[in-house]
């Protein structure tokens, strides 16, 4: 006979605790002192273990419960009182039978898995924004009830550097917000809660008859749950610099798996690790590991599958006076992706001129009437540019692609979005002009002028840079001959702008001076080849030498 015996709450302290994790499922097999749930008072989070060994047959309470001394927990069935299976015992609850009449059943005992989808309420936190104190909630971007997509800002947070977007981190349905405009929020701050619609797997028993005695009146039982997978019900953020909350079977999970609990992203409720997230963390690293090796070392942009020598420490004040200058933010970003890019790309260079003679006269007619007109425009060389750009992708729409991560095929797209490198005082940003193919001399100029501003301000938000599908980096404001622009992943081209110089140019009868504007096209090597490349570069140099072509 299943000696099946009811757990109940301990004396933790004389007062009313709340549940804060459930550690076990049905039908999971316990050793004496694991855990079965974790409860939280006041001052402490402490497991609250079996007290022999044996299986859960029914979870009684869940997360969020508050519960007292003597509550019954949950049923467990203790090791080794199990009936000779396959015999289904009336008493336990986790087979429901229809009533014997006369004689036991012989069944078989089948497990299957199956799948139902689930809706659950899931809270929203503010992501790692790399700030430790409170920052500003400018903008709350969308409405309870909205319908959103993964990624998509819900809010947009403001520092005095710049402002980002948290945003959606499933497709769901807003439910709460529960910050508005104006108030203070930092990593880790719970901002909403989302409805999500989940699929749970979950094993499930079904009894069938094998051999009925004579005057068997029992009927198969329907299909009863014993062990449900654990659902994540919380998004995962990854908050840094924090300490870490975990009830002590948590920790000791971690310290088996030899996981550092600092870099796990916790689901449970105030940022709380749950076993769920320390599996969830080991099955990712494991999951990384083997798609690093499997596209390392030529595939993928990511993984190298090789490590560089590291560099020697120096210590230069021994030569002479010295003064240490933290790295900007934005270049402690940038610097591992230009990096990575550099490294994980084979980059060719394509040099080449263009004649702006005839553009620059055509520019500066063009500026001189807007200043008549009293147009608050400008327009530069890299207006004229960025039109040539985007009517080169799509004559060579192998430019306007990215590579899969696998390696295996090439992303075609079918817009024209160009990001344009923009010096700031912080560093490097690079916003995105939207479907430059689309639009006008006089609409690019205003677009960039918006976004240059906003980035020398500090107030690109994250949507402002992204979507790129090409980059133009261009130095010629500033001097230069020429340089090797490293090109932006996951695009595979970058085209940089060096100063426009007058140079003699023969005719075929004489030398004339000719405006003449630098390029330099670096592309990956993947996907672009030489001809390709060379035949790219052309395009945009007859396109600027020749402003009719862009019509054509
Ligand atoms: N040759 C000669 N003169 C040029 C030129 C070129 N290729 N490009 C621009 N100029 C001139 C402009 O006509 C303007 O002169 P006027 O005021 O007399 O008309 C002057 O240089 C300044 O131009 P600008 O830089 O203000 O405007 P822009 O449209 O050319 O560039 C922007 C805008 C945002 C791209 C630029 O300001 C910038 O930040 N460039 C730096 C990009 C960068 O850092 N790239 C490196 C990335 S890798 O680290």
């Amino acid at each position: 006979m299943a000696q099946i015996e009811e757990i109940l709450l301990p004396d933790v302290g004389g007062e009313e605790v709340e549940i804060i994790e459930i550690c076990v499922s049905t039908g999971e097999n316990l050793e004496e002192e694991d855990a079965i749930i974790t409860v939280e008072t006041d001052k402490a989070s402490m497991d609250i273990p079996a007290i022999f060994a044996g299986s859960i047959v029914e979870l009684k309470v869940k997360v969020g419960d508050k519960v007292s001394q003597g509550a019954v927990i949950c049923t467990m069935q203790k090791a080794g009182s199990e009936a000779a299976a396959p015999v289904v015992e009336t008493a336990a609850p986790v087979v429901e039978v229809a009533p014997v009449v006369e004689a036991v059943v012989e069944t078989v005992v089948e497990t299957k898995t199956v799948q139902e989808t689930q809706t659950v309420l899931v809270d929203v936190f503010v992501p790692d924004i790399g700030e430790d104190g409170e920052v500003d909630l400018i903008e709350v971007l969308v409405s309870i009830g909205d319908d959103v997509n993964a990624e998509d800002g819900l809010f947009t947070l403001e520092t005095d550097k710049a402002t980002m977007d948290v945003p959606a981190p499933f497709d769901g349905v807003i439910k709460e917000l529960l910050v508005a405009e104006g108030a203070k929020v930092k990593t880790g701050t719970l901002v909403a809660r989302m409805e999500q619609n989940i699929v749970v797997s979950s094993s499930v028993a079904v009894v069938t008859p094998v051999k009925a005695a004579p005057v068997a009146a029992a009927t198969p039982a329907p299909a009863a749950k014993t062990a449900a997978a654990p659902v994540a019900v919380s998004t995962p953020v990854v908050v840094s610099g924090r300490k870490p909350h975990a009830s002590p079977s948590v920790r000791r999970l971690a310290r088996e798996f030899g996981v550092e609990l600092e870099l796990v992203s916790p689901t449970g409720v105030k940022n709380r690790i749950m076993q769920a997230d320390i599996k969830a963390y080991v099955k990712q690293t494991l999951a990384n590991a083997s798609r690093a090796v499997a596209v390392a070392p030529a595939a993928s942009g990511s993984g190298f599958g090789f490590n560089l020598p590291t560099l020697k420490s120096v210590d230069f004040s021994k030569f002479g006076e010295i003064e240490i200058k933290e790295l900007t933010k934005i270049q402690k970003i940038s610097g591992p992706s230009l990096h990575r890019n550099w490294v994980g790309m084979p980059h060719v260079t394509q040099f080449d001129e263009a004649d702006i003679t005839e553009l620059e006269k055509f520019r500066k007619d063009q500026n001189a009437l807007a200043a008549k007109k009293k147009l608050d425009i400008k327009i530069s060389p890299l207006i004229f540019i960025l039109k040539a750009v985007a009517k080169a992708l799509e004559l060579h729409p192998t430019f306007n692609s990215s590579l899969s991560e696998d390696g295996g095929s090439i992303i075609l797209k079918k817009y024209v979005n160009i990001a344009v490198a923009v010096d700031t005082p912080k560093g490097l940003m690079v916003p995105v002009i939207k479907d430059v193919n689309k639009k006008g001399i006089h609409e690019l100029a205003a677009d960039l002028a918006v976004i240059s501003k906003k980035a020398r301000d500090g107030k690109l938000k994250m949507t402002d840079m992204q979507g790129a599908c090409f980059t133009i980096s261009s130095l010629g404001g500033i001097g230069g001959t020429a340089f090797t622009p490293i090109i932006n992943a996951p695009e595979v081209a970058i085209l940089g702008v060096s100063k426009s110089e007058i140079k003699p140019k023969w005719n075929g009868t004489e030398f004339v001076p000719k405006l003449m504007l630098p390029l330099a096209l670096s592309y990956d090597h993947r996907v672009i080849d030489g001809a390709e490349g060379a035949r790219f570069s052309t395009t945009v140099s007859s396109m600027l030498s020749d402003l009719r072509l862009l019509v054509l």
